[in-house]
């Protein structure tokens, strides 16, 4: 094993997918000072991550990549990031960073010039810096393009002996977390080269893979989806005696995504569901602390309320969140959806053997899911439809109706869709 003939004590500061002034998806017009503050929080959490590192004294900054969501709308995306590496500068802490997919070279048309405690990692090559003060060599590589597919680490220098070695590197490892893979590499690849520490950033979720030596992913700073649920950190890395000795997360997240789910088994009525829906978004509130809240209720259980859950969507989403709003609380609650994933005590069966209007509209439908032309018909009606829906949507959506249209299940969207139906029929918009 190779031994730095200096021994080197020192902390630093792992983070990646800062993604500054991404779009919050999920946010709706309803609730506009909500949505606002939420816009704000990529700002704020990095806002959050300088002032941790300038109080605890760190002696260095990384940050793996995605610093930016994509090009700048204006300059004062720009301008904020500069701003906060004034701050680090002014600090004496040093910054080294590459960029990702999301903010690689060819991706941005606009750039400023960046205070001079910042480093940013060249896109033509792999290059070093050598730290000598603290006897730490950084390696790293910038995006060109954004679509990298090209394992970069062969690329990646020779540890330099005598010093504490850290890679910065963006890349998908293989896949992980349904992220593109871009860079691919393996495990066994990166815990090969010699490094002591690989500071990793693109997939979101924070993962020591390895430790001595150590493969990190810092996870994003700020959860921006219902994809990115719970707490988001960076890592503070201790180095003692030119070993990693701890790693600890920095919780700079300003705002946090939860799913919560919402039993329906005991509710007898309407009142008892707004019951049930006010303690989940309560607990939650709990959990977050003091951050705002973004909040995706599901409804779960087998109920007799299940169509009139159904039908009253609309009101249920707008009864969470003035229930949100009443919470007496410094930072605001954002209910962004509720998921009815109930089941009903009487299902298609039950409806099929009523001798009135329902039962017969139960029985034609059975008849058209049964018969060909008709699946054949809504298949290529919904084919249609399917082909005018963005790359992103087709990709992410977790809506179960529109999941079984891209997937092409027609059972699936023929039953959701029947089931929609009846709950209509049955009730209407506004249960008492
Ligand atoms: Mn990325």
């Amino acid at each position: 094993m190779r031994r730095p003939a200096l021994l080197s004590s020192f902390r630093f500061i792992h983070t990646a997918d800062i993604h500054l002034d991404s779009p919050m998806h999920g946010l709706s017009d309803d609730v506009p000072e909500v949505a606002e503050r939420l816009r704000l929080a990529t700002r704020e959490a990095l806002t959050l991550l300088v002032d941790t590192a300038i109080e605890r004294a760190v002696d260095f900054m990384l940050i793996a990549g995605d610093v930016y969501d994509g090009d700048w709308r204006d300059y004062q995306t720009g301008v904020f990031f500069v701003r906060q590496m004034q701050r680090l500068d002014t600090a004496a802490i040093p910054v080294y960073l590459i960029h990702g997919n999301h903010d690689a070279q060819n991706q941005m048309t606009r750039s400023l010039s960046l205070p001079a405690n910042v480093h940013v990692f060249s896109a033509d090559e792999a290059e070093s810096r050598h730290l000598p003060e603290l006897d730490v060599a950084l390696h790293g590589i910038s995006y060109a393009e954004r679509a990298v597919t090209d394992d970069l680490v062969p690329a990646y220098p020779a540890p330099q002996t005598a010093a504490f070695n850290i890679g910065l590197l963006h890349t998908g490892l293989g896949g992980l977390g349904g992220h593109e893979n871009y860079a691919p590499c393996t495990l066994d690849e990166l815990t090969a080269k010699g490094y002591d520490y690989w500071a990793l950033g693109h997939v979101h979720g924070a993962a020591v893979l390895a430790e001595h030596p150590h493969v990190v992913f810092s996870g994003n700073l700020q959860g921006r989806s219902i994809r990115e649920t719970g707490a988001k950190s960076a890592y503070e890395v201790v180095v003692e005696d030119s070993r990693v000795a701890a790693i600890h997360p920095l919780y700079c997240d300003v705002a946090r995504w939860y799913r919560a789910e919402v039993d329906m088994a005991g509710a007898d009525d309407f009142n008892d569901v707004l019951s049930a829906m006010r303690r989940a978004i309560e607990t939650a509130a709990d959990e977050a602390a003091d951050r705002m809240l973004a909040l995706r209720l599901h409804l779960v259980g087998t109920t007799a309320l299940h169509d009139r859950l159904i039908a009253a969507s609309e009101r249920l989403l707008a009864e969470a969140r003035t229930a949100a709003a009443g919470l007496a609380r410094g930072a605001p609650i954002y209910v962004e959806k509720i998921r009815c994933a109930t089941a009903p005590e009487h299902d298609a069966t039950t409806r099929r053997a009523r001798a009135d209007a329902l039962g017969e509209l139960q029985r034609l439908l059975d008849e058209a899911t049964a018969d060909d032309d008709v699946r054949g018909m809504i298949q290529r009606q919904i084919q249609r439809l399917v082909e005018r829906l963005p790359h992103e949507i087709r990709t992410q959506t977790d809506d179960r109706m529109l999941r079984a249209a891209i997937e092409s299940d027609t059972d699936t969207l023929i039953a959701e869709g029947a089931d929609y139906l009846m709950a209509r029929l049955t009730f209407d918009e506004d249960p008492a």
